[in-house]
């Protein structure tokens, strides 16, 4: 059965793929299943048959049969679980893999969307300049972290896993802010993920909803 996802009518990001669905369509690829995309836009999150879906009225969701899922990481762990190529065999390996996905989205994740929602949208504040630079400390202190275990491995964890296609979405979030470039490890880290064949059918296929022009055009 062909699943269907949903992702941004119009996407705030303007198609460079930093969207949650984007981790989602990336996994899709990577273990080669078809998907469908049904675009909502913001009021139609908002809606009771969304709702349905997602409690919280926001995007990516999953249908599958009569199985719906809201939740990115869980969404992935669900197609990492279904299809081989995203979490090794080895039972320990697993467990690990499964590690770096909560790490990436409960350790990591965190604290770049609280300094990035800051510098949308609270710039004009009076205490905006007093709690920047706490914002960024923290973002750094998960970056120091993340890069010394990194080292010089190719991933973080022996063979590519969900864990790094997750951890390689959250860092690409820190584009704009120009966080990584004092990390070349975690720089040629996010670069072999957007290298994959996967991600870049995933970001084409996002990027086309942008500009209303298909990816093979
Ligand atoms: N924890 C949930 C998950 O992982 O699935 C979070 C889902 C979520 O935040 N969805 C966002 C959403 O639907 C879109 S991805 N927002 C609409 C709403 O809440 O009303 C977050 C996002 C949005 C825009 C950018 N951007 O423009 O760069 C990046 C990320």
């Amino acid at each position: 059965m062909t699943p269907t996802i949903t992702a941004f009518a119009q996407s705030p990001d303007r198609g460079r793929g930093l969207a949650r669905d984007m981790r989602v369509r990336w996994a899709l690829e990577e273990v080669g299943q078809p998907y469908q995309v049904r675009l909502v836009s913001f009021t139609e999150m908002k809606e009771p048959a969304h709702r349905r879906l997602h409690p919280f009225g926001q995007i990516p969701t999953y249908e599958e049969g009569d199985l719906a899922l809201f939740e990115s990481g869980a969404i992935v762990f669900h197609i990492a679980q279904r299809h081989a190529g995203l979490l090794p065999d080895d039972a320990s390996a697993r467990a690990r893999a499964i590690a770096w996905m909560f790490a990436a989205l409960n350790t990591v994740e965190p604290p770049i969307v609280e300094r990035g929602m800051a510098t949308l949208l609270e710039q004009d504040k009076p205490w905006y300049q007093e709690r920047l630079p706490m914002l960024e400390d923290r973002v750094r202190v998960r970056l120091d972290e993340l890069s010394s275990r990194l080292g010089d491995a190719d991933w973080l964890d022996g063979a590519f896993s969900a864990g790094d296609l997750l951890m390689v979405t959250v860092l690409r979030r820190l584009g704009a802010s120009r966080s990584l470039e004092k990390y070349s490890n975690l720089s040629a880290y996010v670069a072999r993920g957007e290298a994959r064949r996967a991600y870049k059918r995933a970001f084409a296929d996002q990027l086309a909803v942008f500009t209303g022009k298909s990816p093979t055009d």
